[in-house]
């Protein structure tokens, strides 16, 4: 088993949508290990996204990453990354297969409705970020 970090964004968090976003994720095979809800501080945002700072879209992701609340949840399943990112889909709806999560509820590239870690050690960094308490979770 191993684990990884998605967010449900502010989008998807604020227009119904986390009822089933999280059913389709436990259909998928994944166990919710943790999970909690927030509106991020832009110094919050800002860190999250660090990776992201010289590209053109930073300001606008933070921007939209701090408008509302968003509800990040720790997820276990066997290879779990790479699993969560195919049932999220592409980072651009409109190019997201069929069934996705991101095809099924995001409106564009940037509002795109969920967050999942893209490596092992990024998932561990994300997950302590929003779970700094938990030594190991579940
Ligand atoms: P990912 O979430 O699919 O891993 P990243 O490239 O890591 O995509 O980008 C992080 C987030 O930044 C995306 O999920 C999306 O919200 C936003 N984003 C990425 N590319 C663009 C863009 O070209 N325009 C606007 N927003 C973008
Ligand atoms: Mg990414």
């Amino acid at each position: 088993m191993s684990q990884t970090l998605a967010i449900i964004k502010p989008d998807a968090a604020g227009s119904g949508r986390t009822g089933r976003i999280i059913a389709q994720l436990e259909s998928a095979g994944f166990t919710v290990r943790a999970v909690r809800m927030l509106t991020m501080t832009r110094a919050q945002a800002e860190a999250f996204y660090d990776v992201h700072r010289e590209r053109p879209f930073y300001g606008s992701l933070v921007a939209f990453m701090t408008s509302g609340p968003c509800i990040p949840m720790a997820l276990e399943a066997p290879d779990a990354v790479r699993r969560l990112r195919e049932v999220i889909g592409a980072t651009d709806p409109a190019e997201a297969d069929p069934g996705t999560v991101r095809a099924l509820n995001a409106e564009s590239k940037e509002r795109n409705a969920i967050h999942g870690s893209d490596s092992d050690e990024n998932a561990r960094r994300e997950i302590g970020f929003f779970f700094p308490e938990c030594d190991r979770l579940g």
